[in-house]
């Protein structure tokens, strides 16, 4: 494993290591490994913090570049990032205090009008949410709104499917962490529009399942203002060495508590100027 850990996750390590000499670097890719073969055979399993009680967020972080390593060693690319508990109704259904990022690989994305299997996923669930796609890099620590404004080519409507690896969907956050946040797939909408063009916080979204209306929400729900996601993923990742790169993808978290979803579904989450996503789910 040693041979896929960079020189920076490797220094986390080390310093983790000398500050609380806790996971070893071998269990914390075994961490990764766990999440990665979870979403690979479609089971979910135990919390990491059944066997390791005193996991950490800091670590939970390492696990998650870990798997990050891990994938892309088997050919995946990170394309973008995905922010966690931005608004209070995903914080409350998290049980979640502060955002949190994980990372997008090319295989999450659906293509519009793809339907989404429900067999290749453990139990997924839908939330809408404003998406970012930025045309210049970005890096912390003292990231701003009208920086971000500036250097994104557009916005666009979207929906997340997430699907936690843990049983229940129940985790503690530096479990959620680890796990990539529960990301599995997204759809992005084909409207695109310059953030400067628009009041995202006050820009509405209506989602319904099967034509019946399930959740409604505001761009302001998340951090105030979605701009504000994207300086916290900024200014978090500039703790880790890390930037984010124009092309890059970044959705900014749920405005609404996600829903669980089924075969046979179709989800649609009608964003005003932004126009519709439209998700079908089969077999
Ligand atoms: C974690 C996913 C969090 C968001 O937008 O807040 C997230 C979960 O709810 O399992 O994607
Ligand atoms: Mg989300």
């Amino acid at each position: 494993m040693a041979a896929c850990l960079d020189n920076f996750t490797a220094k986390i390590i080390a310093e983790r290591r000398e500050t609380m000499a806790k996971l070893t670097k071998d269990q914390l890719s075994e961490c990764a490994r766990l999440s990665i073969e979870a979403e690979h055979a479609v089971r979910s399993m135990p919390q990491l913090v059944e066997k390791y009680p005193e996991l950490t967020r800091e670590e939970g972080y390492v696990i998650q570049k870990i798997r990050e390593q891990m994938l892309v060693a088997k050919g995946h690319k990170v394309i973008g990032y995905k922010m966690g508990a931005t608004s209070m109704e995903k914080r409350r259904q998290m049980g979640s205090t502060m955002p949190s990022f994980g990372r997008l690989f090319e295989y999450m994305m659906l293509e519009e009008n793809r339907p989404l299997r429900r067999q290749d996923l453990i139990h997924p669930k839908v939330e809408p949410e404003i998406t970012f796609v930025m045309k210049e890099d970005l890096s912390g620590p003292n990231m701003t709104s009208a920086e971000v404004m500036h250097a994104t080519d557009y916005v666009v409507a979207s929906l997340e499917i997430i699907d936690s690896r843990y049983h229940g969907f129940k985790f503690t956050g530096p479990d959620a962490v680890a796990d990539n946040i529960s990301g599995a797939r997204f759809m992005l909408g084909s409207v695109k529009i310059s953030p400067l063009d628009l009041d995202l916080e006050l820009l509405g979204v209506r989602m319904s399942i099967n034509g019946e209306d399930v959740t409604f929400g505001t761009g302001a729900a998340v951090l105030g203002h979605p701009a504000r996601s994207v300086v916290a993923l900024v200014n978090m990742l500039y703790n880790s060495g890390e930037k984010l790169k124009a092309g890059q993808i970044v959705m900014t978290g749920g405005i609404t508590a996600s829903q669980l979803i089924k075969a046979g579904d179709k989800v649609v989450a009608e964003f005003a100027s932004l126009g519709p996503v439209t998700l079908e789910v089969i077999d």
